[in-house]
């Protein structure tokens, strides 16, 4: 047992103190102690155990699994400026200056050497064009050809995978291939689909140059080929330039031909077709020539904001470390005073003043600014929320066949309820984490939670936290503790 999981005689003081407002204040616990108990006494099967009895309790919530939204209004393409660059970069450096003051051991001279290459990798000489597009489009025929046009000093050409025809994550890894060149030819063989639009939008966003190009031109009569190009440029419209979309044959399928011979006969002959690349490579050509800067320092801020995710994360990690055994300690503390007076009542406020000193110290911990007052309303808030997203009211529904079972005899002890006020203030504190670490990195102003995204984030963590193997476990400490 380490010191900051076990109770100070100070911390007992507090809670004393603030017993009165704590006892209004189990109901939250209360409800989960119903749900425990039923959970316990029907449902031991397995780990789906649980959401089974939150089907019963109208916890329908709970299956609503967060489906991926569409985000179909993604920022609009900016065109990177050296100032957007090192407003990134001098970002980057914040968040080593924070890594390096909250944990001075740790080693950053690794980021730093990542902010020299992005700023060396600027002068360099060779760009990279990728070609990307679904399966049998034409990306390795292009890529081949390319390279007769461009020497491999000028510009680097990479073939990459087809998209749309693996797992989402094998094409996010192809994906950071296409992203982190200076150029992009997106190669189509029909219409621009939906699935096709998104990936081009979402590289816009990120400032990537996209040419947009139709192969196999050959295969369409001249007014399909206008059509589809038509409704091609109709779809790209405001997203990318015009003369950033072409139709081109990579490799043209061969033409039969008719020939008249002098006896009379006719011979058929197929005669290969040449390739027809030439308004696209004269756009490659174009923005080499025209572009290069631009293209570099786009290529760069988006490494710039690649590094500073991983220096977030890496701050985060470091904070995270700082903050659980700071949420262990209020989650005992919270257990105790529920132990000592074991009052159901359905004033969540009561355990607010926990939250409260929890949150300022978390918030201390993610540089977040809360006065008390906004704390105390926050930590209200949060108690609210958790009523709201159906635990109370699980318990209510829940309670009634509850009563019939032999938990009846944990209700008179407080041990129930102690160990569900330390659940939940776990499930508080977690949430409180993940939220705080989405936040800026330090906090000039005071800190407004915006709680559409908190009740998500609280949603997520409860789901991860409501395991019957972790919550088995839980109890099992808790039990250790109070009794
Ligand atoms: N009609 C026609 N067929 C083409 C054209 N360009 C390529 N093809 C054919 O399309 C097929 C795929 O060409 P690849 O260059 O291998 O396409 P890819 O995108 O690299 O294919 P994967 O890497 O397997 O996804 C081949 O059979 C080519 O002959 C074209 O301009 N016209
Ligand atoms: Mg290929």
């Amino acid at each position: 047992m380490t010191n900051n999981q076990q109770l100070t005689t100070n911390d007992q003081q507090k809670m004393k103190i603030r017993k009165p407002i704590l006892v209004g204040g189990l109901g939250l616990s209360f409800g989960l102690w119903a749900w425990w108990n039923l959970q316990d006494s029907l449902l031991q099967a397995g780990e789906t155990g649980l959401t089974g009895v939150m089907i019963v309790g109208g916890g329908l919530w709970l299956l609503q699994k967060a489906k991926p939204r569409k985000n179909l209004s993604l920022p609009q393409p900016q065109i990177v400026t050296e100032a957007m660059l090192n407003r990134a970069i001098a970002k980057v450096q914040e968040c080593i200056k924070l890594i390096a003051t909250e944990a001075p051991d740790s080693d950053v001279s690794d980021l730093e050497a990542q902010i020299k290459t992005i700023r060396d990798r600027l002068q360099r000489q060779t760009l990279q064009l990728a070609i990307a597009g679904g399966r049998k489009t034409g990306k390795t025929e292009l890529a081949n050809q390319l390279k007769g046009s461009f020497p491999p000093e000028t510009l680097e050409i990479i073939d990459t995978e087809a998209l749309f025809s693996n797992s989402e994550t094998e094409d996010s890894e192809i994906e950071k291939t296409i992203l982190a060149a200076d150029l992009v030819i997106f190669l189509l063989d029909g219409d621009l689909s939906d699935s096709q639009l998104q990936k081009i939008k979402q590289w816009r966003s990120r400032s990537q140059q996209v040419l947009v190009s139709l192969n196999k031109q050959d295969r369409y009569p001249e007014d399909e080929k206008a059509t589809i190009i038509e409704q091609i440029k109709g779809r790209l419209v405001t997203l990318i330039d015009f003369d950033d979309i072409s139709a081109i044959s990579t490799q043209p399928a061969p033409v039969k031909v008719r020939k008249h011979q002098e006896d009379g006969t006719i011979s058929e002959t197929l005669e290969t077709q040449k390739p027809e690349i030439t308004l696209l490579r004269d756009r490659v050509s174009s923005l080499l020539e025209n572009q290069r800067q631009a293209l570099t320092l786009a290529t760069a801020w988006r490494e710039a904001t690649n590094l500073q995710t991983a220096a977030k994360t890496r701050l985060n990690a470091i904070r995270r470390d700082r903050a659980l055994p700071i949420i262990e300690r209020y989650q005992w503390i919270a257990a105790t005073a529920a132990f000592a007076n074991p009052v159901a009542a359905l004033d969540l406020l009561a355990t607010a003043a926990i939250s409260t000193q929890m949150l300022v110290d978390l918030g201390e911990i993610y540089q977040q600014k809360f006065s008390l007052s906004q704390a105390q309303n926050a930590a209200g808030t949060l108690g609210e929320q958790m009523v709201k997203l159906g635990l109370v009211e699980l318990s209510t529904q829940t309670i009634g066949g509850l009563l019939k079972t032999n938990a009846m005899t944990y209700v008179a002890g407080g041990v129930v309820q102690g160990i569900s006020a330390a659940y939940l203030t776990r499930i508080a504190g977690l949430s409180l984490i993940e939220y705080l670490q989405d936040q800026d990195i330090q906090a000039n102003t005071e800190t407004k939670i915006n709680w559409d995204k908190f009740n998500q984030t609280l949603k997520n963590v409860f789901q991860a936290n409501q395991r019957t193997a972790f919550l088995q476990n839980f109890v099992q400490q808790a039990k250790t503790r109070l009794v």
